[in-house]
């Protein structure tokens, strides 16, 4: 029995020893060590031997079952650490690897022509103004000469949402705002901002696109004075060797009215596809504040007088850096947005 159980200890060590992974390991420790392995086997046949040998023998079991679990332990410590390291290699995090750059943004190209309309009106002396996009009918209309059943109500088709209150169709009822805002006194604005007209989109209709218009209010505001403003601002923004052209127009808010082109900054007036031949592009409607606008917004017309301008921001953009289609403007690709760089300086 003696040899028996030391043949046993050689065993279960040996297989100890082999052991590559913590779960084998626990495999050898039921397989010796557990309820039906050999060592409780043999302590429970304890009884039948002669009781003279009991206590030599119970030692002896006692002796290796010691042995078995001591070994057994250590091995499971250095198994265990060397899991936990395998597993710490497979997680590990080069933090010296470079990251993923973000890449950085830019200017929408007509937040670029809109800031660059209003760097040059603020240098004019002109505050900036703003006001809702959903608006009253008043402001939008009324105010501004177009009273109920007035044709160019129908030339805009409009978002109505209750009989009195639509979306804007133009920036125009900030500068109505304004002007009962002030009371009677002279000031410079601009207006830029959102507007909205029922139309169906395509390459050069939105039914949501972008205005600038300014209202100069004043004792001796003259045609002149609006003349050389336009002639100033054609020059900022497309180039000192323009020349502009009024051409008689017609709005309901302006008497008199008139369109303003600029020579073509292609060809310079020779005639190409961007001046569809005739050296001419245009830029804006302008004229001088009709006087039911005036006494509209609290002024007397025999006292002060005013004029107005409006442009659309995407045409000027579309011109400038020659975009074909205007729905490019809403459809947010970054690829489109990422061709404009603000030339910094
Ligand atoms: C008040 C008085 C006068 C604003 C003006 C224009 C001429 C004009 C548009 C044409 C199409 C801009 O490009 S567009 O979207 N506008 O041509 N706007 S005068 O006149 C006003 C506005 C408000 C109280």
């Amino acid at each position: 029995m003696e040899q028996q159980l030391n043949q046993l200890k050689e065993e279960a060590l040996g297989a100890i020893r082999s052991a590559d992974s913590v779960r084998s390991l626990n495999d050898i420790r039921v397989k010796y060590l557990g309820k039906k392995g050999p060592i409780t086997d043999l302590l429970k046949g304890m009884g039948k031997l002669p009781a003279e040998e009991r206590p030599k023998m119970g030692a002896l079991v006692n002796e290796v079952r010691g042995k078995v679990t001591e070994v057994l332990e250590a091995r499971m410590a250095v198994l265990e650490e060397e899991a936990v390291s395998r597993k710490l290699e497979a997680e590990a995090i080069d933090v010296t690897l470079p990251g993923t750059p973000a890449g950085t943004g830019n200017h929408h190209p007509l937040t670029r022509i809109v800031e660059e309309i209003e760097d040059f009106f603020i240098s004019m002396g002109y505050e900036v103004a703003e006001g809702p996009e959903v608006e009253k009918d008043y402001y939008n209309f009324e105010a501004l000469n177009l009273p109920k059943g007035h044709p160019a109500r129908d030339m805009q088709d409009s978002f109505y949402i209750t009989e009195d209150v639509l979306l804007r169709t133009h920036t125009s009822p900030v500068q109505a705002r304004t002007m009962e805002a002030k009371e009677g006194q002279p000031f410079r604005i601009i207006c830029p901002g959102k507007v909205y007209r029922r139309d169906n989109d395509d390459a050069t209709h939105s039914h949501q696109f972008t205005q600038i218009e300014g209202l100069v209010v004043g004792e001796n505001i003259r045609m002149s004075d609006l003349k050389g403003t336009l002639d100033r601002f054609a020059k900022k923004m497309f180039g000192e060797e323009r020349e502009i052209r009024l051409r008689p127009s017609y709005f309901p808010f302006t008497e008199p009215s008139v369109e303003m082109d600029i020579s073509c900054f292609k060809c310079g007036g020779e005639g190409c596809n961007v001046c569809k031949g005739t050296g001419w592009i245009e830029i804006l409607g302008a004229g001088m504040v009709h006087p039911n606008v005036l006494r509209m917004g609290g002024y007397d017309p025999d006292v002060m007088s005013g004029f107005a301008f409006g442009m659309g921001p995407e045409r000027i953009a579309m011109l400038k850096y020659g975009i074909d289609d205007i729905r490019h403007f809403y459809t947010d690709d970054v690829r489109f947005i990422a061709q404009f760089h603000r030339a910094e300086g």
